[in-house]
């Protein structure tokens, strides 16, 4: 990471059906808004290939007025920062409409923006810092390490981590092929370092390192309006159609 700014594509993930603990803390707080877990990424290009999504089980998520339509689920801190950005009606003004524990948000049902799947489920991450982004992670298991360690380790164990099989049952889906990791990038080094699980936070750095790299100068689309073109190319066009369809807004820290 450089200095100054981090600039995030926010993604705008609807729900869809609420987990059973989550709709009892939710019900009649809302408003009749529409709510959408936000997730932060740098890889706005990746999001066809979304199977799931992240939260962390110990952090505390908070439910947020956008307007009078829509409400945001994020940790109080990207709130906070968004309020300043202009994200809501009024700049610098954060309504908190509820807030709720990540471990209550797992099992819910959202929409995944520009997915191939287009509906996907919340699951549970080791690694989820809520001092970065909104404390809500997309999930791109074909392009991103970190998200393939916690899928496979998700359906390993599923009854140690308290999940449902069947949320963790959509596939990676090939986004982007590279000359040296083919069209999945994330499995392939996963298995090239030997990583067996989200706990190997080392050789996962070293692996979103060379997958970033590889994937920006070398990866061409596989799939999406820009097929073909190349990941470099794609990222600001992908960005930029999915906030022009009101899927996604600009989010910086
Ligand atoms: B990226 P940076 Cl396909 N805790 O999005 C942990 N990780 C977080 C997070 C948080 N609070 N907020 C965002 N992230 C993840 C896609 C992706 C990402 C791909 C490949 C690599 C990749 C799908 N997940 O990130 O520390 C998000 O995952 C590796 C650079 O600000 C976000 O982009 O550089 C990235 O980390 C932001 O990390």
């Amino acid at each position: 990471e450089g200095i100054g700014p981090q600039e995030y594509t926010a993604v705008k993930m609807e729900v869809v059906d609420w987990s059973p603990t989550a709709a009892s803390e939710i019900e009649g707080k809302v408003g009749g808004r529409k709510v959408y877990l936000v997730a932060a990424t740098l890889r706005p290009e990746t999001m066809y290939g979304q199977t799931n999504c992240f939260v962390g089980t110990a952090i505390k998520y908070g439910v947020f007025a956008a307007n009078d339509k829509e409400a945001y689920l994020c940790t109080s801190r990207a709130a906070r920062n968004m309020a300043f950005q202009g994200v809501f009606s009024e700049r610098g003004k954060v309504e908190q409409l509820l807030e709720i524990d990540g471990s209550k948000l797992v099992g819910t049902k959202i929409k995944a923006p520009f997915g191939i799947n287009p509906e996907v489920y919340v699951l549970p991450m080791e690694n989820v810092l809520a001092t970065k982004g909104t404390g809500v992670v997309t999930s791109v298991p074909s392009d991103s390490p970190d998200d393939y360690a916690t899928l496979v380790d998700l359906r390993k164990k599923a009854e140690f981590y308290k999940i449902d099989p069947k949320w963790a049952s959509i596939d990676p889906v090939p986004v982007i092929t590279t000359p040296a990791y083919g069209d999945m990038t994330a499995p392939a080094l996963v298995k090239q370092l030997k990583i067996n699980s989200q706990k190997d936070i080392k050789q996962l750095a070293e692996a979103k390192e060379l997958a970033y790299k590889e994937g920006f100068y070398n990866g061409k689309m596989l799939v999406g309006e820009f097929k073909g073109e190349s990941v470099q190319d794609a990222k600001v066009k992908v960005r930029s159609a999915m906030i022009e369809a009101g899927l996604a807004f600009a989010y910086a820290e």
